[in-house]
């Protein structure tokens, strides 16, 4: 008898055990759906504290995972068995999503902060009329460089990086349309080339670059450069703003036979299960207060013509990263080039890599 009340009780404690261990991963795991919220980002694109805001302000838990880039991003997204609520991809991401049926529509009516974005930023071809997106960041594509370690010579064209001196010393971020682009810029094609003999021609010239490359690297170029490991790196402006306020001597310049102006915006994927809780965080996100504290932590170059008003004078004055429509006349944006042609930009870079190690 005592051993049939023993194990009832022990079967007791199992089971509470049980419940309380489910119960918790419901509530910090995001299982119970409505009130967790999952955001897919760039990695190093946020300010920590802000998520944490959020949750307070909202009460909503938020799952957070990050990408390198928009290749790996979408073929997740497409895959399926996600359920990311939010995604920050660049304009030619957005373009081809759309295409394959991967997004939202957005509500508009829940988004009243979009009025402080500029209007710069809006309606662009990629997304008429911002169905699908809403800006988030922008920049350009351009040559970070260290003129302690250069002898004085200040690149000002892509070219420049092939110089003999530069063994060694190029760091350049992990991006097929950057490095492919670059290759095709500095022969004065179109960053958005398809013709088969230029996209060759490009590959040759890359992997004549191969002397002076010493990494491929992701979001560490920006500890790399700042730390003085190479004298030049290959980077998007928001990593270049954030490694020169890390190390002064450096400077950023955005090379003469032209480059890239992308803009990376928020969306809501097919995947999503919070509509609500998206919409309420890309709100949040659009505050003026809140765009230029995420601003100012990562270094990108917000679209929010209100929060420029929070940003000191040195960082929103800066024309190096906040150059005018003027200044950007000149600079391509990535196109859609269509599922055959990305894969084929991915494999000839995949093919530089291999010839770089
Ligand atoms: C941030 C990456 C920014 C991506 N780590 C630019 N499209």
């Amino acid at each position: 008898m005592k051993q049939l009340v023993r194990m009832f009780l022990l079967i007791f404690i199992v089971s509470f055990a049980l419940m309380y261990v489910v119960s918790t991963l419901n509530s910090t795991q995001g299982y119970s759906g409505k009130n967790t919220l999952t955001i897919y980002n760039w990695g190093d694109y946020i300010d920590p504290d802000l998520i944490k805001q959020f949750e307070k302000e909202s009460g909503i838990k938020v799952i957070y995972q990050t990408f390198d880039s928009n290749e790996a991003m979408m073929t997740k997204i497409a895959q399926g068995g996600t359920t990311f609520d939010v995604a920050v991809p660049s304009e030619y991401a957005i373009s081809k999503m759309k295409e394959e049926n991967l997004l939202l529509p957005l509500d508009h009516s829940k988004l009243p902060n979009l009025k402080y974005i500029n209007p710069r930023f809006m309606d662009l071809s990629f997304d008429k009329k911002n169905t699908y997106s809403i800006p988030y960041f922008w920049g350009t594509v351009g040559i970070v460089y260290n003129p302690d370690m250069l002898d004085g010579k200040k690149p000002t064209s892509w070219n420049d990086l092939w110089d003999e001196n530069l063994r060694n010393q190029i760091l350049l971020v992990d991006g097929a349309r950057e490095v492919i682009g670059m290759g095709l810029n500095s022969l004065h094609y179109s960053l958005n080339d398809t013709n088969e003999e230029h996209l060759q021609e490009a590959k040759q010239k890359l992997s004549t670059l191969t002397p002076n490359v010493k990494a491929i690297v992701g979001d560490e170029i920006k500890m790399l450069l700042a730390n003085e490991e190479a004298a030049v790196g290959v980077v998007w402006s928001g990593d270049a703003s954030e490694i020169m306020s890390e190390n002064e001597k450096l400077d950023y310049v955005v090379p003469e036979e032209g480059s890239n102006l992308w803009f990376d915006n928020m969306v809501i994927p097919k995947t999503a299960k919070n509509l609500e809780g998206a919409h309420q965080f890309i709100n949040f996100m659009l505050e003026p207060e809140h765009a230029a504290q995420n601003a100012e932590y990562v270094g990108y170059s917000t679209p929010n013509e209100k929060a420029l008003e929070y940003l000191p004078e040195e960082i929103a004055g800066d024309e190096r990263f906040y150059p005018d429509p003027e200044m950007t006349k000149k600079l391509e944006v990535y196109e859609n080039l269509g599922k055959r042609m990305l894969s084929h930009y991915n494999e000839l870079f995949l093919e530089f890599k291999m010839h770089k190690k």
